[in-house]
């Protein structure tokens, strides 16, 4: 706080006026005073040429003309521009003087012990000189600093939400001084705070939640020397859950008769930090397994699965709170497979040798093979292809048909 003391009447040595800092309310409260003495006579009666001095009253009920460390007869009181200040910074009170409010001079400082409470009682001082003695005195510009900032609430937010907070003087009608804010080193990533207006602003990361975050937010005048207020508050950032992802799968499909087999993966890239992923698959065919912590699906359909449509469905849940899922629905196709069948199949002997003719399907090819005994290990193409003629295909072995041979006809895909 600061004034600027404008006139002093009725003027004794032991006249003073000034700022005062109480603890109490009580008589013989422990104080802290800076005071404007024109006279200029310093404690011990030698005179002086006009002083700011500093006084206190250390403990509860003592002396109240105790110096503090250093402050005795600053500067020269030239009224009506006799300025006076009184910082306090935690237990550091520090006093200045000044003849135009604009230049400050420091007259004292020391540190309370033990500590003053956090609220103290501040004002005006005057003392008149002496008992019965009547004085008057003329204030100005009482100001009380940016000492007085406003106390905040903590705050709680989830992740990706914005804050907004206005940091306000206690006194914001008043301050002649230019106030500058700003944040105190350690304020997370992206928190700002504008310096002319106080608006603080956040939207804190994925990153940053969660997170717990003492910000502390510095206000400082332009004066000489120029005097600073803190506020420190938290900011409790939730993490917010996303859903995480599964990869891609895809509709599948498969013979019947024949192994399926992939692997579904899955993830929660959104979350920092990530949560714990389980997959489950609902809709198993009977036969398929599926491992919930590998994510290997496999499926061998047998015979009376196909032909067949088997709709599936992946899921995968996180641990987070609340728990988020995401799932695929895929369509497992399963085919028929058709047994090779030769189909109308006529056998003769002529010309010397075996003819065969048979009732072919669109699209395929033939060929014959034989072997000389059943016991061979091995069948044998025939060296000729068969002949197409429409739907029927034809082949002559001429082997000779006093002699034994067995055929069988391949249906090549
Ligand atoms: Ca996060
Ligand atoms: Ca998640
Ligand atoms: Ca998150």
């Amino acid at each position: 706080m600061q004034v600027r003391l404008a006139s002093m009447e009725a003027l004794r040595p032991e006249t003073t006026a000034g700022l005062m800092v109480r603890e109490t309310l009580e008589d013989y409260s422990r104080t802290l005073h800076i005071l404007a003495h024109p006279v200029g006579v310093t404690q011990d009666g030698r005179v002086g040429s006009g002083n700011f001095l500093t006084l206190q009253r250390s403990t509860t009920g003592g002396q109240d003309g105790d110096r503090w460390d250093s402050g005795y007869g600053g500067g020269t009181v030239s009224l009506p521009h006799a300025w006076m200040r009184l910082n306090r910074k935690s237990q550091t009170f520090t006093a200045y003087w000044s003849n135009d409010g604009v230049t400050w001079t420091q007259i004292g400082r020391t540190t309370a012990r033990p500590a003053y409470p956090q609220e103290v009682f501040v004002g005006l001082a005057v003392t008149s000189g002496g008992l019965g003695k009547n004085a008057h005195f003329e204030f100005r510009n009482f100001q009380n600093l940016v000492s007085g900032l406003l106390p905040i609430s903590d705050v709680t937010l989830n992740e990706g939400n914005s804050v907004t907070l206005g940091f306000a003087t206690a006194d914001p009608d008043v301050p002649a001084q230019n106030l500058t804010f700003s944040l105190d080193p350690g304020f997370p990533e992206g928190a700002s705070i504008n310096s002319v207006n106080g608006l603080f602003t956040w939207t804190p990361n994925e990153l940053q939640g969660p997170g717990v975050y003492p910000i502390t937010v510095v206000v400082t005048d332009n004066g000489t020397p120029p005097l600073s207020a803190t506020n420190t508050f938290t900011i409790t950032v939730n993490e917010v859950n996303s859903a995480p992802v599964l990869a891609s799968v895809g509709n599948r499909s498969v013979n019947e008769g024949s192994a399926l087999n992939f692997v579904v993966s899955a993830s929660d890239p959104n979350d920092i930090p990530p949560n714990n992923v389980t997959l489950s698959l609902d809709g198993k065919p009977p036969g398929a397994s599926f491992d919930a912590v590998t994510g290997a699906f496999s499926w061998t359909p047998d015979e009376t699965q196909g032909p067949g449509a088997y709709p599936v469905t992946f899921t995968v849940t996180d641990d987070g709170v609340p728990p988020m899922h995401a799932s695929e629905t895929i369509t497992i196709t399963v085919n028929k497979t058709t047994p090779l069948r030769i189909e109308n199949l006529s056998v003769s002997v002529s010309d010397g040798g075996f003819s065969f003719s048979w009732s072919t399907r669109a699209g395929k090819t033939y060929k014959v093979q034989y072997k000389s005994s059943l016991t061979d290990p091995a069948w044998r193409d025939l060296p000729m292809t068969p002949i197409i003629s429409g739907s029927t295909a034809s082949i002559t072995d001429k082997y000779g048909a006093s002699r034994e041979r067995y055929y069988r006809v391949v249906e090549v895909e």
